[in-house]
């Protein structure tokens, strides 16, 4: 095995042009890699700490990562030297140890990130292999149901819907490529649906059409007309994920949906969503409610978990003492799994671990703010999850990873298999 010559860390943009963390690793082989790190808009409270410089809004409104860039370049650099290159999960060890807090907030969860995916890349390329073969090991062959969000509203997109993701999922897809084909189709469906109402066919964060609808629901209804003139049915074909972010429009302990002017409690916002899943067909939703509100969420899984994937996202954070919980109150049935969230590769893997021993399923997903890294894909058909959540099918850091999984995808031939909607099963 190979061993860490040098980590070296640098300060570059992300998708919404703010800095970000980007982390080369070369071992003693000549070997190396590299990985940056994505940010979140619509975050968590109890994410891994992103660590800026806001002391210092002289440089991108203090939005710099120059600290972060620093700690991995100083103490991450000094103490990773001579390292086994494959012991990553001795070396997320010591980044925890050297970070000390439990929120990785002295290091910054970027610094540390930034170093533990690199580490992974350059481990890999050290032995041959290709990332998600290294890391998923013999059995790594489910290609995943892209869940892509073609309609971007919340606090992604100004003057669209309250809700922020409104996702396609070409569950009846017969493999990746023809689901991604099936998407970027229905994608351009809905820009011709948009355009002939008279809406805007701007796009927001994530790729997806941001137009001023007249309510979240017309956003449904506008993308199963897409999904028919596209050519496919809807909910057999291709289904419906909601990513409201209920978070972003929780206020005072009560729902704020601006679009249809509706306060409502908690109880009514499950009924909303009954109704809903009632209406259309939709497979999952995400964040129906807010990331506090946990007896509230154990009664929306009570009534739609049989039915439908509720996914935890600012609820869980992709850590496992919050999974643990959700687990013991069924506050939720699904995770959504950001490796930026909680800041190591292996800390990620174990969130992945615990929920698919809940019998939960699992969405590895992009944050809003991207760069051209494609980790993920390599990390979600290591672990088989079955679900990516990656933006629309349009973008270059969103494409870079469904490209990703093509290219995966073709390497795997005949071992590949498509998770369609199996991945939304049990
Ligand atoms: C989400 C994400 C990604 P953000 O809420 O799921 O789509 O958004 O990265 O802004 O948290
Ligand atoms: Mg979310």
């Amino acid at each position: 095995m190979s061993y860490i010559d040098s980590v070296m860390a640098r300060e570059i943009l992300d998708s919404r042009g703010n800095p970000t963390v980007e982390v080369d690793v070369l071992l003693d082989d000549g070997i190396y890699a590299r990985a940056s790190v994505p940010s979140g808009a619509s975050t968590g409270a109890n994410e891994a700490w992103e660590l800026r410089d806001t002391d210092d809004t002289s440089r991108y409104g203090g939005k710099g990562v120059r600290k972060a860039v620093n700690h991995v370049n100083t103490e991450i650099a000094a103490a990773l030297e001579g390292w086994s290159a494959d012991d990553q999960s001795g070396i997320d060890k010591l980044l925890n140890q050297i970070d000390g807090t439990p929120n990785k907030s002295n290091l910054g969860a970027n610094a540390m990130l930034g170093v533990s995916l690199a580490v992974a890349r350059a481990a890999a390329n050290s032995v041959g292999l290709p990332l998600f073969r290294y890391l998923g090991g013999v059995d790594a062959h489910v290609l995943p149901t892209p869940m892509m969000n073609i309609l971007n509203g919340g606090k992604h997109a100004d003057n669209s819907t309250d809700i922020q993701e409104f996702m396609i999922l070409p569950v009846g897809a017969p493999s990746f490529a023809e689901a991604l084909r099936w998407g970027a189709e229905t994608y351009h469906s809905l820009q011709k649906v948009l355009k002939g109402k008279g809406y805007s066919t701007n796009v927001g964060d994530e790729g997806g059409f941001a137009p001023s609808l007249k309510s979240n629901a017309e956003a449904v209804e506008v993308i199963l007309t897409a999904i028919e003139k596209a050519g496919y049915k809807a909910g057999e074909q291709i289904a419906i994920g909601l990513d409201p972010a209920a978070s972003s429009f929780y206020e005072d302990g009560r729902y704020v949906l601006a679009k249809e002017n509706k306060k409502l409690s908690g109880e009514e916002m499950v009924e909303y969503w009954a109704n809903w899943v009632k209406q259309y067909p939709i497979v999952s939703i995400e964040d129906g409610l807010a990331e506090d509100d946990w007896v509230n969420w154990a009664k929306l899984t009570a009534r739609l978990g049989s039915q439908i994937r509720l996914i935890g996202d600012d609820l869980l954070v992709t850590n496992v003492q919050f999974i643990r919980r959700a687990i013991q109150e069924n506050a939720c049935n699904a995770l959504l799994c950001k490796v930026n969230q909680i800041g190591t590769l292996s800390e990620a893997i174990a969130s992945v671990r615990m929920s698919h021993n809940a019998g939960w399923a699992v969405a590895v997903s992009h944050r809003s703010g991207e760069t051209e890294d494609t980790t993920i894909s390599d990390l979600v058909v290591a672990l088989n999850t079955g679900l990516i959540k990656t933006g629309a099918p349009a973008r270059a850091e969103r494409t870079a990873k469904y490209n990703q999984l093509l290219r995966i995808e073709e390497e795997l031939g005949e071992a590949a298999e498509y998770a369609g909607r199996m991945a939304l099963k049990g």
